[in-house]
C-alpha cells in the first residue's frame, strides 16, 4: 500500500532544499504551508515582517508547485477556524489520509512543542529532522557545551572555523594569524567612506497584494510604506552580492558606529533573508570569503563578517536549544520595570533611542549596536522586566525568531542568565554613546552631565545600575574596573545618583 506523508512548512523555512522536503517523494506527499492568526497574534508583530513573511512564503509555494510538489497553501482568513499549526494539520488531515508527518525542526520551542504534540492528538506518527540549514546542530553544541562552566563564543568559533575552513590557510592556521580582528573594528563613522545601503526591491503583483491584505486585516506594529525587501532567494542573493560589492569593505571597520543620520551604514540587512531560509549561511560566507581572496575588501571585514554569521548565529542558536523552555524565564538580575511605553511610539527626547526606534518602526530593523547598546542598554540599566523587553524585540524585527532573538535579549543584553552567554553585563553610560556615534550632538540631554534635570539619563542609571547590584556583580572580575570607579564615588555623589535614578524610573515615560 502506497503511504502518503505530509510535510509542514513553516514561513521561516522558505528553502528548496529543506531537509523535510528532501524526505518526501514529489508529485505524491503533501506540502502544507499556512497563513495562521495564531503566527501572527503571538506577539504584535511589524506590519513588515508579515508582509515579508507571507509574500516570501507565497512565492515559495508558487515555486514548489512549478517544481511538481503538491502543496496546500491555507490563505490568512481572520475570520477562518483555524487558526493554529495544530489545527491546520489536522484539518487537513481530516480531508485527506496521512501516514506520517514530516517536519524540520522548527525556530521556535513553543512550535517544536506544538508539532511534537501532534502525534499523541492525532495518532500519526511525527518525524522531526534537524534544520540542516546551519553549521551545527543542536546536539553537537550540547556536546561542545557540556562540561564545560562556562560558554563563550570565541571557542565555539574557532570550532566552527576550523569545520567550514573558512579563512583558514593550508596548514590549518587562520588567514592573517589570528582568530579574530575584533579590536580593529570600533572606529567612529565621521561620513567617509560614504554610507552604502541595502538592495531595495520594488513589490511585485504578490506582495502588493498581501500589503493590501495585511492593511485592511492586521493590527501590527510599525510603518507598512515602503516595503522594499526582496522575498525569493533570487533577490536575497541579489542583496548579498550587492553588500559584498558596496558595504562589505567598511563593514569592520564601522561595525560598532552609531551615525544619527544612517540607518544601515555598512551592516548589510541580510538577517531576515537568512532567518527565513532564502539565503543559507554557507553561501553567504564563501561570497564574503572569496571577496577578501579577491583583494577587494580588508581581512578585519571579511572575518567580521564571518564571525557573526559562523560565530555568533550558531552559537546563539545552541545556546537557545541547550537552555530551552527555563532559559525564556530567567530574570538573574531581577528586573522588575515595565517597558516603557515609547519604545513603541519612539516619542522620547533621548535622541539615540528616537532613532533607533524610528528606524525600527519604519524598516523593521535596527543595527547591532542600536539593539544592543541603545534600546537594550537602557532596558538593561532601568532594570525592565525581561520578558517584557524580549516581547518587543521578537515583535518589531524583520530577522526576528525566538532562537535567535531571545538569547540575545535575555542573555546578551539583560544579563539575565547570570553570565551563560556573556561574561559581563554589556552596561554603559553615555560617553559610549557619545564616543561611538554623533547622537549626543542632537540630544536635549547633555552627556557631559550625571545627575542634573538636564543630565544623560543613560549616566545616572549606569552608575545607578552598578550600585545596585553590587552583591550580584561585584565580584565579576571583567568589572573590577568599573568598580574601582564606583568605590572612587564620594557618598553625596552617589546619593545624587541615587535619587536622579528614582526619579527616572518614576518619570520614564515623560524622558
Ligand atoms: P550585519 O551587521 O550585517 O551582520 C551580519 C549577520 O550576522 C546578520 O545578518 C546576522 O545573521 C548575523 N549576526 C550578527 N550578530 C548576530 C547575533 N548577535 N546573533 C545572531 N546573528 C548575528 N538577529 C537576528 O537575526 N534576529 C533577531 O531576532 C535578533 N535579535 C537581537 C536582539 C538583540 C537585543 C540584539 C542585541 C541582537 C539581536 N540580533 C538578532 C543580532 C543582530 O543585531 C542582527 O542579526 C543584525 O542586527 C541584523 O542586521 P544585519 O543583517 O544588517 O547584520
Ligand atoms: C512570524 C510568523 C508569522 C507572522 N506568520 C506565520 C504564518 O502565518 N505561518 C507560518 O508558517 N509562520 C509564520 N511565522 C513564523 C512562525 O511564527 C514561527 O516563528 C516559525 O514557525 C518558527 O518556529
Amino acid at each position: 500500500m502506497v503511504m502518503t506523508t505530509l510535510t509542514i512548512i513553516t514561513g521561516d523555512q522558505l528553502s528548496p532544499d529543506i531537509a523535510s522536503l528532501q524526505a518526501i517523494e514529489r508529485g505524491r506527499d503533501h506540502v502544507l504551508m499556512a497563513e495562521l492568526s495564531d503566527e501572527v497574534e503571538y506577539v504584535r508583530h511589524h506590519v513588515k515582517k508579515i508582509v515579508l513573511i507571507f509574500s516570501a512564503m507565497r512565492h515559495f509555494a508558487r515555486k514548489l508547485e512549478e517544481t511538481g510538489h503538491r502543496v496546500h497553501y491555507h490563505r490568512f482568513d481572520p475570520a477562518a477556524r483555524v487558526r493554529s499549526f495544530s489545527d491546520a494539520v489536522a484539518a487537513h488531515c481530516d480531508r485527506h489520509r496521512i501516514d506520517e508527518i514530516v517536519v524540520t525542526w522548527p525556530g521556535e520551542w513553543r512550535v517544536f512543542d506544538e508539532f511534537n504534540r501532534l502525534e499523541k492528538t492525532l495518532g500519526i506518527p511525527v518525524r522531526m529532522l534537524d534544520d540542516d540549514r546551519f553549521v551545527s546542530t543542536p546536539g553537537e553544541f550540547a556536546e561542545w557545551a557540556d562540561g564545560r562552566k562556562s560558554l563563550r563564543m570565541e571557542f565555539f568559533y574557532r570550532l566552527m572555523r576550523k569545520r567550514t575552513g573558512l579563512l583558514m590557510d593550508e596548514q590549518g592556521e587562520p588567514e592573517g594569524g589570528q582568530w579574530n580582528f575584533d579590536a580593529e573594528n570600533r572606529k567612529k563613522w565621521k561620513g567617509r567612506p560614504a554610507a552604502a545601503s541595502p538592495m531595495s526591491f520594488a513589490p511585485d503583483e504578490i506582495t502588493r497584494e498581501v500589503i493590501e491584505l495585511v492593511r485592511s486585516h492586521i493590527d501590527g506594529f510599525g510603518e507598512l510604506d515602503g516595503f522594499d525587501f526582496g522575498v525569493t532567494p533570487e533577490q536575497a542573493r541579489r542583496s548579498l552580492a550587492h553588500f559584498v560589492k558596496t558595504g562589505l569593505a567598511s563593514f569592520g571597520d564601522y561595525q560598532d558606529a552609531l551615525p544619527d543620520d544612517e540607518d544601515y551604514l555598512f551592516h548589510s540587512r541580510l538577517s531576515a533573508y537568512l532567518n527565513i531560509g532564502l539565503l543559507g549561511p554557507l553561501e553567504v560566507c564563501e561570497a564574503v570569503e572569496q571577496a577578501w581572496r579577491d583583494d577587494l575588501v580588508p581581512l578585519n571585514s571579511a572575518e567580521g563578517y564571518i564571525r557573526q554569521i559562523i560565530g555568533w548565529r550558531e552559537f546563539i542558536r545552541g545556546i537557545y536549544w541547550h537552555e530551552m523552555p527555563g532559559y525564556a524565564d530567567r530574570n538573574h538580575l531581577g528586573g522588575d520595570q515595565a517597558l516603557p511605553e515609547w519604545y513603541w511610539s519612539g516619542q522620547t527626547g533621548m535622541r539615540c533611542l528616537h532613532r533607533a526606534i524610528e528606524n525600527t518602526r519604519a524598516n523593521a530593523y535596527a543595527h547591532h549596536i542600536q539593539r544592543l547598546m541603545v534600546t537594550g542598554n537602557f532596558a538593561l540599566l532601568l532594570g525592565v522586566r525581561p520578558a517584557e523587553i524580549c516581547e518587543w524585540y521578537l515583535a518589531v524585527y524583520a530577522d526576528a525568531f525566538e532562537w535567535v532573538e531571545l538569547p540575545n535579549t535575555l542573555g546578551m543584553v539583560m544579563f539575565g542568565d547570570g553570565g551563560l552567554l556573556a561574561s559581563k553585563p554589556y552596561a554603559a553610560s553615555g560617553k559610549y554613546i557619545q564616543r561611538m556615534g554623533d547622537h549626543c550632538a542632537n540630544c536635549r540631554y547633555a552627556v557631559t552631565e550625571r545627575t542634573g534635570e538636564d543630565g544623560c539619563p543613560f549616566n545616572a542609571l549606569y552608575w545607578d545600575f552598578l550600585m545596585r547590584n553590587e552583591k550580584v556583580l561585584g565580584d565579576n572580575p571583567r568589572m573590577r574596573m568599573m568598580y574601582r570607579n564606583v568605590e572612587r564615588l564620594a557618598p553625596a555623589e552617589k546619593a545624587a545618583i541615587t535619587k536622579r535614578a528614582n526619579w527616572i524610573r518614576e518619570n520614564v515615560e515623560a524622558l
